[in-house]
């Protein structure tokens, strides 16, 4: 029972209840139109990617035609592809980002 004794009963674990979030991939698209140079300033500045990586990531997206900036969160990875067309547009480039879930 409950009462001065020892406490008796069942020992349950408990599993972990955490859950890893569904991750995103953000995927640049080839154009013929967007200069390089732009394509590798926006990996850059909202990619966080050093010259050399950048360079890498525009130029397999120019000849393959698609490739991965990262993998995020869906509202950080929302918020990439906002800020890249924003920033393309105002360029009046016709470059075109997109999610992808992984
Ligand atoms: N194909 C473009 C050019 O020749 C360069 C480019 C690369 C454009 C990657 C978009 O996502 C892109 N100027």
């Amino acid at each position: 029972g409950n009462g001065d004794g020892p406490a008796t009963g069942v020992v349950v674990k408990a599993r972990p209840r955490t859950k890893k979030p569904a991750m995103y991939k953000v995927l640049m698209l080839n154009d013929d139109y967007t200069p390089m140079e732009f394509v590798v300033h926006v990996l850059e500045r909202f990619f966080q990617k050093n010259r050399e990586e950048a360079t890498r990531i525009m130029l397999h997206v120019h000849r393959r035609g698609v490739g991965v900036c990262g993998v995020f969160t869906y509202e950080v990875a929302e918020t990439k592809v906002t800020q890249v067309m924003d920033l393309a547009r105002q360029n009046q480039h016709p470059l075109q980002c997109t999610i992808e879930k992984e």
